[in-house]
């Protein structure tokens, strides 16, 4: 093993298969090490350039090479998971300190990344588009801005910049993570069918059947900014006989419905399904309550003499785009999704275990705990 050379490798990008994976090369010996693996490397002059990267002496890749100063270097190679070990693996023979201390590539998130980099973390995996544009912004130093601007105040008018930055951060969340939205009901509700359409394109069975759905199933749904985890689930039998002629119930059916019910319990948002004109509560189990989470929708409003849609109910077959839009409407209703909480430039704590700190900082009492806590937050100074 080769002495410690001032340098740290890491990888800047998620861990796993994709197109590209970033090389971080820090520090004086950065050039030397790298050398060590794209031998033209040693003449690169600041700007990007392509070069070819050999491991045990064989080419293994072509990558491109960014010089932004001569301390501070990146290697973008092919986004393979082994050649990102094997390139780490031989900085560290040569006396590099890699990222396995940092716990980037490992996917784990080090104590010792600033806000910027978590945030960049967190980007890397953020499907929809207004929790993108919030993590950007962290990434570019909104959230470190905000916190030394609240550090720099005090009394009364820090109390208020915390309530307000706790309030986004709150209101930011189904921004950066799915929210969980199911749809549950009776049997032959539209359950399906209101998937499929909510989904854009035929994903699960949709048939009169009674008992079709038996697992649950997931899908990604846009929702302006928003993206949610739309859920579909085995329909629930009446209790009474039930007026569909239906085959016996079997066991897979039954660990279906007992699945449904659960997810009841966790889902941030119930859409109970019943044909206009049902009961709305017949089916639900002894014992179980609507939640404030849940919101009934009526379907079938095609049938029989009442034409009730869109108003009172949803007819997929014969109205499925007025149905996507009240769905729509429901979903960020009953989720409170709110599209105008930030404008650019203002601090979103971006992971649970911030806001559960902010929480904590809230109040007279706790002024004293905010420098400490918060003061934390910037300890790990914002990159080159
Ligand atoms: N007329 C009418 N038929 C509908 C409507 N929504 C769904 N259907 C039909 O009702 C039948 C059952 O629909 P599904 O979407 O499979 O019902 P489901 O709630 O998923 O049923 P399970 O999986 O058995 O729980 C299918 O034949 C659909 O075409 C509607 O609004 N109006
Ligand atoms: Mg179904």
């Amino acid at each position: 093993m080769a002495g410690r050379l001032d340098v740290r490798v890491r990888c800047v990008t998620p861990p796993g298969t994709g197109a590209v994976s970033v090389l971080e090369f820090l520090g004086p010996d950065a050039p030397r090490v790298l050398a060590q693996l794209c031998p033209s490397a040693a003449a690169a002059r600041p700007g990007l350039g392509l070069v070819r990267v050999y491991l045990a002496g064989s080419s293994c890749d072509e990558a491109l090479l960014v010089v932004r100063s001569p301390s501070h270097l990146e290697l973008h190679v092919h986004g393979n998971p082994l050649l990102v070990e094997e390139i780490l693996a031989s900085c560290a023979l040569v006396g590099a300190r890699t990222d396995e201390h940092m716990g980037a590539h490992t996917g784990a998130r080090g104590s010792d990344q600033n806000l910027e980099a978590r945030a960049i973390w967190a980007l890397a995996r953020c499907q929809g588009e207004l929790g993108a544009r919030i993590l950007l912004d962290q990434a570019q130093g909104a959230l470190r801005r905000e916190i030394q601007s609240l550090l720099a105040k005090t009394g009364t008018q820090q109390d208020v910049q915390l309530e307000q930055l706790l309030e986004r951060a709150l209101g930011a969340r189904l921004a950066l993570r799915p929210a969980q939205v199911l749809l549950a009901g009776p049997v032959n509700a539209g359950k399906s069918t209101l998937f499929n359409l909510m989904v854009g394109r035929r994903r699960v069975i949709a048939h009169q059947t009674p008992g079709t759905t038996r697992d649950l199933v997931r899908e990604s749904v846009r929702l302006g900014g928003f993206v949610i985890d739309l859920w579909d689930s085995a329909g629930l039998r009446p209790l009474d006989p039930s007026p569909v002629p239906a085959r016996a119930i079997d066991a897979v059916e039954r660990a279906g419905i007992r699945a449904a019910l659960e997810f009841v319990e966790r889902a941030d948002l119930v859409l109970w399904l019943v044909p206009l004109g049902a009961d709305a509560e017949r089916v639900l189990p002894p014992g179980a309550q609507r939640g404030a989470n849940w919101r009934v929708i009526r379907t079938h409003a095609d049938a029989g003499e009442e034409r009730a849609w869109p108003e009172q109910g949803i007819s997929v077959p014969q109205r499925a785009q007025a149905a996507a839009q009240r769905v729509q409407e429901l979903i960020a209703a009953g989720l409170q999704l709110q599209p105008t909480l930030w404008t650019q430039g203002q601090g979103v704590p971006f992971e649970d275990e911030q806001i559960r700190q902010l929480e904590g900082l809230v109040g007279e009492k706790a002024r004293d705990a905010r420098r400490p806590v918060l003061g934390a937050w910037l300890a790990v100074p914002a990159g080159p």
